[in-house]
């Protein structure tokens, strides 16, 4: 008799949307939110065809080595730093992300941390709530401006464009810096201009990480980088935590050396450096920036029509959608 393929679900997602996948698979969801200890994800994997994953979940060449019949891992986020995509071509895993349908989603947020961080509304919130505001006065809570300054993105993919537009509404300057430069056509629907990495730090009033993660770019943003901006900009981090020094930013929003920063991604997350925790010209929100009800079913959705087409079933059978290794697709 046919033995189904086995797909592991490495943690709670929306039960409706993952519940498609029992139409081809035995489904072993694991309950347990968070991550998992490396061991029992090489376990979970020595006896699966298939992985649903997030951000939470590594693996690379220790987690596949017992994993004879893995074929496929679906990623639900557009990043996938945490698989190490080299050692699983190599095995003949397909790996798939989940992008586009996070896009303009996570624009949305990216430019609202900006905001909240040049505007100070957590930081008013916070006082507020406090029982600190005993009157109302002309100098409570100066922040800096955010129409007509200068906007500057760190990678100009998908979500910077589409942070790019937003910046169109509030007759931003919008530069960007990105490994390669734009098509012209797409420079102009940005209205966006290309400038160095240096240039970039410096003329920027509101610099937004959202680069792809990796260890190329680790501590992109240092002391170094830091000193080259001005102290009245803010930086707001939607990427990778690692990107950034945290160290070097916690120093430079203390001594007023960077005004304020936004950040939903952390190096070591869920842990957050303590320096900026105590900071208070600093926005602090938990990896939400994909976070619409909408958009992370999205999410889940799509990465569930990879896990099914990647194992060669479905009405895409062999043909996902968003593959992120190409090769090992061809190799199957
Ligand atoms: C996800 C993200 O929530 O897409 C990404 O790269 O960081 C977020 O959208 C996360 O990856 C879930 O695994």
């Amino acid at each position: 008799a046919d033995v189904r393929p086995r797909v592991w679900v490495s943690q709670p997602l929306f039960g409706d949307i993952v519940g498609r996948l029992r139409e081809h698979f035995d489904v072993i969801e694991t309950a347990a939110v968070g991550k998992h200890p490396q061991d029992e994800i090489a376990a979970m994997l020595a006896s699966c065809d298939g992985a649903l994953v997030t951000l939470n979940d590594r693996i690379g060449a220790a987690e596949i080595a017992n994993a004879p019949r893995l074929r496929a891992i679906a990623n639900v986020g557009v990043g996938y730093n945490n698989l190490d995509v080299p050692a699983l071509t190599q095995a003949g895993i397909v790996v798939t992300n989940t992008p586009d349908v996070l896009t303009e989603t996570t624009a949305d947020f990216g430019f609202a941390l900006m905001m909240a961080a040049a505007r100070r509304i957590t930081e008013a919130e916070r006082w507020l709530r406090d029982g600190q505001w005993k009157q109302w006065s002309f100098e409570t809570m100066l922040g800096g401006d955010v129409h007509g300054t200068t906007l500057g993105i760190l990678g100009m993919g998908r979500i910077g464009q589409a942070i790019a537009c937003r910046a169109a509404g509030f007759r931003m300057r919008v530069l960007y810096h990105n490994r390669s430069r734009l098509r012209a056509d797409i420079e102009g629907t940005c209205r966006a201009q290309y400038v160095d990495f240096d240039t970039l730090l410096a003329q920027a009033d509101h610099l937004v990480l959202v680069l792809p993660y990796s260890p190329a770019v680790h501590h992109l943003i240092d002391a170094t980088a830091i000193a080259k901006m001005k102290p009245t900009a803010t930086l707001t981090n939607i990427a990778r935590g690692g990107i950034v020094d945290e160290d070097a930013l916690a120093d430079a929003l203390e001594s007023g050396r960077l005004a304020a920063a936004g950040l939903d991604v952390y190096e070591g997350e869920p842990a957050i450096h303590p320096r900026l925790l105590a900071l208070r010209n600093v926005v602090l929100t938990p990896h939400i920036a994909s976070g619409s009800l909408a958009t992370r079913r999205a999410m889940v959705s799509l990465a569930v029509e990879n896990l099914t087409a990647a194992l060669g079933v479905g009405p895409r059978a062999g043909d996902p959608p968003s593959p992120v290794n190409a090769a090992a697709l061809g190799a199957q």
